[in-house]
């Protein structure tokens, strides 16, 4: 029997930032945990990290003049910041560099030895640097990797390979015995129609001559071990040293991937794990992409790109927590949007349930309903069955969660949100206190009691904004939250300024340059030199001003987002630089025909200019 549920994520690449496809696996984690937690039957372990050897590693290190070593440090600090800013309560976080990591592998490497399971052979195939792995002829598309897509070399070595083929039977059989190990059931059926070709051994070692960068393979110097051998291990590996005061055992109840990694997962470990004498985990959680293409020309051709990261930044964690988990069907694809998410947040956090707190809160005090709280007479106005209809929207919750869809747990709640505002609505509890003040109390305390139970069973998706909420409910006073709102309304136009300095919006596969564009594309664009002849604020728009630009052949108003750099009275006179063919868009109201250019880093705005005098008009080429 396992001491507590082990779920994990996989373990990323640092050859890149994280993206939202990274921060959708890794909330997933954080809230089923959370949500096991609640539920609490048994201790949860939850283990991220991060992988940090082979050759995709070594280029990006090479890229940024760092040894693997500094490029690795550097990146761990930087995701593990990113999970703290979207409030992710890892229990551990294992690096592969680590040497608790690399000893195990090592000791895995030679048990598989010792068993005669390691032979050695000159291989000839298609290697990807991009996937890590060897791709034979039939297996390429168009003479590229049939998974990225990205092009492949020829290369002949001499290696280590792993008997995977001996176990092929052991598998099929394990998947027919265990049908519930691998899910949705049809991620199970790609996996055995995989199982179905005959499965080849696996490479495990690469000669240090091409790449040094990984843990050695422990018999023979000239070599280290594949990348994907060594990461996979980590899941039993984080089990022997789990930090201080957390137990663990080896199998894990969950691992959660996406669909890119299925056959690593479903395939590879399981054997691995056989062949070295240990079990294979319980269930593997395959879900699908967040796709960037359709949304991201949308997006681009509106103008209105955006880092999904600077979503969180903007608008708390909670909220893009909330939308991830709510917008994809765990399992399916989804699509990333700005409209979707403005329009789901809104509808959703700030009408819905943020309504329901700031009605309520703004009634409670003006009724001083505080006052029937200790008389301990309760009425059920709930159409009787108050009690009943919660646990069972509770059981709802948790029979979603455990088959890993949050998105219908979070349904299940939001119904009850709804509700609730009907409640309140057909009580008019604003024009009812006055007639049967009594009544009307004892109505909104158990409202507000609602309202708890709709913040507990938030909570794991919204960790910050529920527990302020339910400090306010177990408040004796009810002190009001600050502004009263739990979740402000979100102005598409306010999101519009970043878009002038946003990126595209979701990027598959860690890659951070942008696509290229030809000559052609680029002469599309109508830059010009301009001259600011005016520039004031907007009201109630701290970050807005609003220019005068003389353009040569008239003058634009041009509403830009850089108040917080400059100020209206320095611009006067300024040449900048002018994108005089973008549609025209309002602003907080203001028409805004065109856009400056400027430097963007962080929160700094640096205007683009001219070097030396030029006349105003004149074409940017
Ligand atoms: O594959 N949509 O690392 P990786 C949804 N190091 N999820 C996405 C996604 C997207 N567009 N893009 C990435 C590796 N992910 C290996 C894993 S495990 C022992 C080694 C998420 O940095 C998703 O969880 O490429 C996917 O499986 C993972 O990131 C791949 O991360």
């Amino acid at each position: 029997m396992s001491s507590n549920f082990y779920l994990t994520t996989p373990l990323y690449y640092v050859n890149g930032e994280p993206h939202i496809g990274h921060a959708y696996t890794t909330i997933l984690a954080d809230v089923l945990t959370r949500y096991h937690r609640l539920f609490g039957e048994r201790e949860v372990h939850f283990l991220t990290g991060l992988d940090e050897h082979g050759q995709k590693v070594s280029q990006a290190a090479a890229e940024n003049s760092k040894t693997p070593q500094e490029h690795c440090d550097e990146m761990a600090v930087l995701w593990k910041d990113v999970w703290e800013k979207l409030s992710i309560a890892y229990d551990d976080f294992i690096r592969t560099t680590e040497p608790r990591h690399e000893k195990v592998v090592m000791d895995f490497l030679n048990r598989i030895y010792e068993k005669d399971d390691v032979y050695v052979k000159k291989y000839e195939g298609w290697y990807s640097v991009y996937e890590e792995r060897y791709f034979t002829e039939k297996d390429l598309v168009d003479g590229k990797d049939p998974i990225s897509g990205r092009p492949v070399e020829k290369r002949e070595e001499t290696n280590y390979f792993f008997r995977m083929s001996k176990y092929q039977e052991w598998l099929i059989d394990y998947y027919e015995k265990n049908p519930d190990s691998v899910i949705p059931k049809f991620r199970l059926n790609e996996v055995k129609g995989f199982l179905r070709q005959p499965l080849g051994d696996l490479c495990i070692s690469r000669p240090k001559s091409r790449l040094e960068w990984g843990i050695p393979i422990p018999w023979d110097d000239d070599y280290v071990t594949y990348v994907w051998f060594d990461a996979l291990i980590n899941y039993y590996s984080a089990t022997l040293k789990p930090p201080k005061g957390k137990t663990v055992t080896w199998p894990a109840d969950l691992h959660l991937i996406a669909k890119d990694i299925l056959t690593t997962h479903a395939v590879y470990w399981p054997i691995m794990l056989h062949a070295a004498g240990y079990e294979p985990p319980k269930q593997i959680f395959a879900h699908g992409w967040w796709l960037d293409k359709d949304a991201a020309k949308m997006s681009k051709s509106e103008g209105n790109v955006i880092r999904p990261l600077d979503l969180a930044d903007k608008f708390g964690a909670d909220t893009f927590r909330y939308y991830v988990m709510r917008e994809m069907t765990a399992g399916q694809d989804a699509n990333f949007s700005i409209d979707g998410f403005v329009k789901r947040i809104n509808s959703d956090l700030a009408n819905d349930l943020g309504n329901l707190y700031s009605r309520l809160a703004k009634l409670y005090h003006q009724f001083s309903w505080g006052k029937y709280k200790q008389s301990g007479s309760k009425q059920d106005n709930f159409e009787g069955k108050l009690t009943e209809q919660l646990n069972a929207v509770r059981d709802k919750v948790k029979n979603e969660i455990e088959a890993i869809r949050p998105h219908k747990a979070i349904e299940e709640i939001m119904a009850l949100v709804r509700e609730l505002n009907r409640y309140i609505e057909h009580w008019e509890p604003w024009k009812s206190a006055k007639i049967k003040p009594e009544a009307t109390g004892y109505a909104m305390l158990e409202a507000i009691d609602c309202l708890d139970w709709v913040a507990e069973l938030l909570a794991p998706i919204m960790p910050e904004r529920m527990k302020l909420l339910r400090q306010w409910i177990k408040n004796d006073v009810h002190i009001p939250l600050k502004g009263l709102h739990l979740f402000p309304r979100i102005d598409l136009s306010e999101l519009q300024i970043d878009e002038q300095n946003g990126n595209d919006a979701v990027n598959h596969g860690g890659s951070t340059v942008s696509d290229e564009i030809s000559i052609e594309d680029f002469k599309h664009l109508d830059i010009r030199v301009g001259l600011v002849i005016e520039a004031k604020k907007i009201k109630g728009a701290d970050r807005l001003l609003s220019l005068k630009v003389d353009i040569g052949n008239e003058v634009r108003q041009i509403v830009a987002g850089i108040a917080k750099s400059y100020n209206p009275e320095d611009l006067k006179g300024k040449r900048v630089i002018v994108l005089v063919n973008l549609k025209p868009v309002k602003l907080r109201g203001a028409l805004s025909q065109g856009m400056v250019l400027a430097a963007v880093s962080g929160k700094d705005i640096v205007l683009l200019t001219t070097d030396g005098n030029v006349e105003i008009g004149v074409e940017v080429s």
